[in-house]
């Protein structure tokens, strides 16, 4: 079984960077120091040293052991890590280990694009699929897509934009998250004077070669739809944006998006959902501005617009409910996307209405906005907090020195929380849920702000060891990133990418990141199969399973930042 195949000493197992931290965690019962040896791919000893005894670990219900051989500063392919007589699966150690993944990570998000045929000279056969959703049968497509009996007596055009997940729902919520992560990821690197990367041409997309970033170019293909989700202004609640458009009734599996024959609706607005429209479309107007002044203006004017509209309508909640064809993402406690829109919002304009919705925000100097469970589609303070801390605006200085102080506390608690475990894990030990890998690589991100705002090479170190642990460092020995280490995830929950049901489908793309463990187990094959697991082993790669082993554009998102922030040369 691939348990019993998997080595007690869990390594990172796509590798590690040269000028990295490196280490490694063993699964033993051992309470003593044991010897590790690090050997080339010869088989040469390149050097050795004693494992660090960690004791019993709640997370994962082992006893662990740490070998750190950071000093290590070679490079080469298939490196070994030995201890007590346990081999780690080989792994490379080398300056461009990133490079793959920042590309592959990002191209995530073509894969997922709605309305538009996946061209096989982009992402070679096995991936290239038809347009989905564009009204050709069976779809019934969303280029006019009704509302719902109840919401409204119209057709919207609401095609394009990114599918949510493994489903082909379109979440307004999830996508203004989304977004704002890989616009985010570009405006770090242009800060960091580190653009030439994410430049034109860098990714395998359409639009490589107009002249416009990549990264940039992907994420307008989800900010026209965030914009076609506005409600018109000669309707009621105008200036809104409806929280979600999907089908009627589940699909089963597998199933590619042009099959896709279920009537699809649009549900109502939400305030949470024209707040992630306002925010994104507000940072939007700030980072596209140089490339494309009259998008950025569009970008602008849907932003004020969507305010506006969520001041006038601030308690549309979305239910918990309305999971039938597709998810809930259900929100109740808006006031942190009310802070997040303006701290965008202002950022961009630096309009003292804005800041003024900043500054009397509760969240604006709450401990908690960088929550101890990480940032997510129904937290979003942290992303104020982010851009009010790395954007040039005006607030007084003491109030600027306390929110980039704020992201530094937030860095130092994920650090402590990781320190003290065996596997690098800057999330508690109840923070093992549905998505969790995204919540996790949201703290990396945080992590890395922090050594920004600081210079503190630490918070790079922990990062990158986030990083470890997604790659295979953990209580499983399992890369949660498709294509990447060799006990990688590949049956991740996707109804195109359905290989495990039907051989003529492929599996997942490279570069895809599995939800990971979630104690809660709630699919049937959670339920059945991983009952009584430790909650970080609560993970099965079965496409069944997508309470742990769903893709989703939210994860894939700070996978794609990290990836990016991972890849760069720290001396160029
Ligand atoms: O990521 C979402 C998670 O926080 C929720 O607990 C879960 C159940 O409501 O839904 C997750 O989002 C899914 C969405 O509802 C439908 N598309 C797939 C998403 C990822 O599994």
């Amino acid at each position: 079984s691939p348990a019993a195949a998997t080595s007690a000493v869990r390594v990172n197992q796509a590798g590690y960077l040269p000028d990295g931290p490196k280490r490694a965690t063993v699964v033993t019962t051992a309470t003593q120091s044991l010897t590790w040896q690090l050997r080339d791919a010869s088989g040469k000893v390149v050097a050795s040293g004693a494992t660090v005894p960690r004791g019993a670990d709640a997370p994962s219900g082992q006893s662990l052991q740490v070998a750190d051989f950071s000093s290590y500063q070679g490079s080469g392919a298939d490196y070994v890590l030995s201890v007590d007589g346990s081999g780690s699966v080989p792994f490379d150690i080398r300056a461009t280990l990133y490079d793959g993944l920042r590309s592959d990570a990002m191209a995530f998000f073509y894969h997922q694009r709605s309305g538009t045929p996946i061209d096989a000279s982009l992402v070679g056969s096995d991936y290239s699929r038809p347009a989905g959703h564009l009204g050709v049968a069976p779809n019934k497509g969303d280029t006019s897509v009704p509302c719902q009996a109840t919401v409204c007596d119209y057709a919207r055009d609401v095609r394009g934009g990114w599918y949510d997940a493994g489903d082909h729902g379109k979440y307004v919520v999830n996508g203004g998250i989304s977004t704002w992560l890989v616009v985010n990821s570009f405006e770090r690197a242009k800060r960091a004077g580190k653009d030439a990367p994410l430049g034109d041409s860098t990714l395998r997309i359409p639009e490589r070669d107009n002249g416009v970033p990549d990264v940039l170019d992907e994420a307008r293909w989800e900010l026209d739809f965030l914009m076609r989700m506005q409600v018109p202004e000669t309707k009621p609640y105008a200036g809104m944006a409806f929280h979600k458009v999907h089908d009627a009734q589940w699909t089963g599996m597998p199933m590619r998006p042009e099959q896709d024959a279920q009537p699809r609706e649009l549900h109502r607005p939400s305030t949470a959902a024209t707040l992630n429209l306002a925010a994104a479309a507000a940072q939007c107007a700030r980072v596209f501005r140089p490339y494309d002044a009259a998008f950025a203006d569009r970008c602008l004017s849907a932003a004020r617009r969507a305010w506006t509209a969520a001041r006038a309508n601030p308690d549309v909640y979305a239910p918990d409910s309305d999971s039938t064809g597709g998810g809930a993402y259900g929100d109740t406690k808006v006031s942190d996307e009310f802070y997040w829109a303006a701290a965008e919002l202002y950022a961009t304009t630096g309009d003292g209405g804005y800041r003024e919705a900043v500054t009397d925000s509760s969240w604006h100097t709450s401990p908690t906005a960088f929550s101890d469970y990480g940032f997510g589609w129904a937290d979003t303070a942290a992303l104020g907090r982010l851009t009010l801390a790395t954007v040039p605006n005006d607030l007084p200085a003491a109030d600027r020195d306390r929110v980039r102080a704020s992201v530094a506390t937030a860095a130092d608690g994920y650090l402590s929380r990781a320190a003290a475990q065996g596997y690098p894990v800057p999330a508690p030990a109840d923070g093992y849920f549905w998505g969790s890998n995204g919540a996790v690589a949201g703290d990396a991100i945080v992590l890395a702000v922090a050594g920004e705002l600081t210079g503190d090479k630490r918070y790079r170190t922990g990062a990158l060891e986030t990083m470890d642990y997604l790659l295979g460092r953990n209580a499983i020995g399992q890369s949660y990133v498709s294509g990447y280490g060799t006990t990688s995830s590949r049956n991740q929950h996707h109804r195109f990418w359905a290989h495990q049901l039907d051989a003529s489908l492929p599996n997942p793309p490279a570069g895809s990141l599995a939800g990971g463990p979630n104690s809660g187990l709630q699919d049937p094959v959670a339920e059945e199969k991983l009952t009584g697991c430790a909650p970080a082993a609560c993970y099965i790669d079965d496409i069944g399973s997508y309470s742990t082993n769903e893709v989703a554009i939210n994860w894939n998102a700070p996978l794609a930042w990290l990836a990016a922030y991972a890849a760069e040369r720290t001396d160029d």
